[in-house]
């Protein structure tokens, strides 16, 4: 069986296993007028762990397409006490969405468990911050900047390119210290892909899976999903369940989703039929 140790917490990859988004931007606080962000961000998470998600993501930049870059301190104010105070009244691994050198360092140090970014560590920095931590990390592919990065995409095949991007930030990797068994690869749906692209990535999952390493995938709600069945984005789970679903059976077993509970019933059934026990 394939673990990971992610900080005090070891899980077996081998089953699926979902982690459930927590943003802390301020555009994502629901304010329902008694709440504090804070309170907010910590019902939220409750709920997630009781729906059986294994981690809680927390991201304080928006890295939607078009996003404006936002400061150090800001991403601080708003990750950190998260971490902390998830840390202080759960069991649950946290995992810190962040690009910024000082958030891994600092959220390692409060106890998260795993870095995803979304720039595969390519911040000035960031390699050296990460490889610090000890932390396993998960290596994500964009092209271009959250600010750009829709413009205009083109590849000549992107599952080749996605593919050799990975494997040469993997590479980089080892080169400090983060050794290969503390890696996850993600081909980043959405992040300067066009629709087919994300469709050729998604199809192509099992090439991933075949370099050795656990994938996550992140599709939940995202305008992918949108395209193909033309709905709002509260309308988008189904589509986002399929999609996951098609990329379970090529060997994906880490899925980031907003819809916890819907995963977690879909991929149990998916693992047992696998086993069939
Ligand atoms: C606003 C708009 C907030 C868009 C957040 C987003 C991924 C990720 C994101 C992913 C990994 C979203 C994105 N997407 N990390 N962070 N993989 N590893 O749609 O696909 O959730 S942020």
């Amino acid at each position: 069986m394939s673990f990971m140790t992610f900080g005090d917490k070891s899980l077996d990859l081998s089953r699926p296993h979902v982690m459930g988004i927590l943003n802390v931007t301020p555009d994502s606080f629901s304010d329902g007028g008694s709440y504090s962000s804070l309170d907010d961000a910590l019902a939220k998470t409750e709920r997630m762990i009781l729906d059986g998600a294994s981690f809680i993501d927390v991201g304080g930049e928006s890295t939607r397409p078009g996003a404006l870059p936002v400061s150090v301190e800001e991403e601080m104010d708003r990750v950190l006490p998260v971490v902390e105070a998830i840390k202080a009244r759960f069991d649950t691994i946290i995992s810190v969405d962040t690009s910024t050198p000082s958030v891994m360092s600092e959220s390692a140090r409060l106890g998260a468990g795993l870095i995803n970014d979304v720039r595969a560590l390519e911040r000035e920095g960031a390699l050296q911050a990460a490889a610090n931590t000890g932390l396993p990390v998960c290596l994500m592919h964009m092209r271009g900047s959250p600010s750009t990065m829709q413009d205009n995409v083109v590849y000549d095949s992107v599952v080749e390119e996605v593919s050799a991007y990975l494997m040469a930030r993997v590479a980089v990797c080892e080169a400090v210290g983060i050794g290969r068994d503390k890696l996850i690869l993600d081909p980043g749906v959405g992040f300067g892909k066009s629709l087919p692209h994300n469709l050729a990535l998604l199809n192509h999952t099992v090439d991933f899976r075949r370099k050795g390493f656990p994938v996550l995938i992140g599709l939940s709600r995202k305008t992918m999903i949108g395209e193909v069945l033309n709905v709002p984005v509260d309308e988008r789970l189904y589509g986002t369940m399929g999609a996951n679903a098609a990329t379970y059976s090529q060997g994906a077993r880490l899925f980031r989703v907003h819809d916890v509970k819907p995963h977690v019933d879909m991929l149990e059934l998916m693992y047992r039929i696998e086993r069939e026990v």
